[in-house]
């Protein structure tokens, strides 16, 4: 059975406190863009715990977790969510292995990250996660749809 792709394929894509303290917020912006991505939804907001436990609740047994909350909460978040063909896929594609020494350069983490625990960015791991995870960090008002001249026709 074919894979089924969405244009209107929708998934959050986080810069994290490193990846804004570094100055890094435009390059991976870009990196969305040129590839042919629309940007629907943009905040920078320094996230509490009770919001980033609930985000990474699935890793709250995990023995780094005390530590990534700490680190997620120690100051602002670039938060966005990115829409078009298969972007959850490629949104992890695009921002590489959690652990950035195994991160293949050409990646965001390959070619700006040395430290998973520094790792830059986040990026839904499926198309669930990234319904779940847009709705913990967007209202719906503040997703915006509109039509791109560019995309669906030349990309
Ligand atoms: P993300 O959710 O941030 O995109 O990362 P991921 O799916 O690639 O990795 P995941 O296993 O979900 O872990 C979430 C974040 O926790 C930190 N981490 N630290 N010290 C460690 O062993 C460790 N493992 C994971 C990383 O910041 C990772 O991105």
């Amino acid at each position: 059975e074919p894979v089924k792709m969405s244009v209107n394929e929708r998934t959050f894509i986080a810069v994290k406190p490193d990846g804004v303290h570094r100055g890094l917020v435009g390059k991976i912006i870009a990196r969305f863009e040129e590839r042919g991505y629309k940007l629907v939804a943009l905040k920078q907001l320094t996230a509490s715990k009770g919001h980033l436990e609930v985000h990474y609740q699935d890793l709250k047994e995990k023995p780094f977790f005390p530590g990534l909350i700490d680190y997620m909460a120690s100051g602002p978040i670039v938060a966005m969510v990115w829409q078009g063909l298969d972007v959850v896929k490629q949104g992890r594609v695009m921002l590489g292995a959690t652990n950035p020494l195994a991160s293949a350069p050409g990646t965001i983490r390959g070619d700006f990250a040395i430290q998973t625990g520094r790792n830059i960015c986040h990026g839904s791991d499926s198309v669930d996660s990234a319904n779940r995870e847009i709705a913990h960090w967007f209202k719906p008002d503040e997703i915006n749809d509109y039509a791109s001249p560019f995309i669906n026709s030349w990309v």
